[in-house]
């Protein structure tokens, strides 16, 4: 998911690019995120060359009626990914609308996925169109293999990718929106510290827009003010994240690249500000959780088969339970029966909601590798 901020001025005319000067923190490795730019869009301009000047989006026609993407000539008029056909159009009248066709953006991914490896096999794919990898072992500079992945991405696939280079995969990912389309960023790390401080809490992974309005109530909008909060504030507003979010905001993050990862479930979940005391409160956050679930799973694993769904309580007692049935589609009326049986299990109020799918285990075998980027 690209975390994007509107706190964020983007000044290309700057070039994005720290030097290694100073070393003060983990300076071992060196990650680069790419991120093939709006990619199932460019994907349907390469295949129909007279659309490549048009403002055009892909999707609109299954069920919900949004957009997946759409091209940077249509976000001239503010056309945006997961907007409602009827909205684009207001903004656009002359947008161009294609259906979804998966099988061109996977051997497009396939192709890109090919690149990487020539480079590293510590290649750790997000989604069909992003991908870290950690070239920490590779003689040339990060920035000198961006380059030349993306060079050999664009001819061999004529499609273009940003790319984010840093010494962790948060700086690396927030640095390849930076210069987006065709661009790249480096940060050094003796530049982090700069890089983080005027950064919108927003940025970081984990902080979605619920999120991002708590901090704001607090007075706190950029990362230099959440570094002034100490871990207990941290853990007791936003529980187990909290005490990632300390690290987070100074830009430290020590997850590993993991090559060859395969997706066992994607889920999403809230620690509430105040304890939610009615099912009817649970309800009501359930779905907003759920919206949030079907954007993920549209982006992040369209072509994975759902097995189960699951719903998780924590109450305030700190007692944890979670509710399962097996399923194949993300429907809001089975995750809510889900809730009716955990809230069932306790009378006390709600810390935590989880609302999340398992995948069909024989889909995240080879082939899946094989499809991811
Ligand atoms: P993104 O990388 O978020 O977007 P993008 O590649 O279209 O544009 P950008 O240049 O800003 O990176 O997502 C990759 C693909 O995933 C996108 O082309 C379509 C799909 N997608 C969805 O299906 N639903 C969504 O809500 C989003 C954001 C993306
Ligand atoms: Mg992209």
């Amino acid at each position: 998911m690209l975390i994007k901020s509107p706190h964020i001025p983007i000044d290309k005319s700057k070039p994005c690019h720290f030097d290694k000067k100073k070393k003060f923190m983990n300076t071992s490795r060196r990650i680069i995120h790419i991120d093939m730019d709006c990619f199932y869009a460019a994907v349907e301009m390469r295949e129909r060359p007279e659309l490549a000047n048009r403002p055009l989006a892909v999707g609109g026609a299954s069920g919900r009626g949004v957009l997946t993407t759409c091209n940077y000539a249509a976000r001239k008029f503010g056309v945006r990914s997961a907007m409602p056909v009827f909205k684009a159009r207001e903004l656009c009248p002359q947008l161009v609308i294609v259906p979804v066709r998966f099988d061109l953006y996977r051997s497009a991914s396939k192709a890109v996925r090919a690149v990487f490896a020539r480079y590293t096999e510590m290649i750790e794919p997000l989604s069909l169109d992003e991908a870290y990898l950690d070239v920490s072992h590779l003689k040339s500079s990060g920035s000198e293999i961006a380059q030349e992945i993306r060079a050999a991405i664009q001819s061999e696939t004529e499609l273009t990718a940003s790319a984010g280079i840093g010494p962790n995969k948060l700086i690396a990912k927030i640095a390849s929106d930076w210069n987006k389309p065709n661009g790249q960023c480096v940060v050094a790390p003796s530049k982090v510290n700069l890089f983080m401080r005027e950064l919108s809490v927003r940025r970081i992974w984990g902080v979605g827009p619920k999120s991002s309005i708590r901090l704001a109530k607090h007075g706190i909008k950029t990362c230099a003010q959440l570094q002034t909060r100490d871990k207990t504030w941290l853990a007791q507003e936003f529980g187990s994240f909290g005490l990632e979010l300390y690290n987070l905001c100074r830009g430290i993050d020590e997850r590993p690249v993991e090559a060859n990862r395969i997706r066992k479930s994607l889920s999403n979940e809230q620690t509430f500000p105040e304890n939610l005391k009615s099912l009817e409160n649970c309800r009501e956050a359930l779905s907003i959780q759920h919206r949030e679930l079907v954007e993920e799973l549209g982006k992040n694993a369209p072509d994975r088969r759902i097995a189960k769904l699951l719903v998780k309580l924590k109450f305030s007692d700190f007692r944890r339970t979670t509710a399962e049935m097996s399923g194949t589609q993300p429907e809001l009326t089975r995750f809510h029966k889900l809730l009716d049986d955990a809230w069932g299990r306790s009378g006390e109020p709600v810390r935590l909601l989880g609302i999340g799918v398992r995948f069909a285990e024989s889909d995240g075998g080879s082939e899946q590798l094989e499809l991811g980027l």
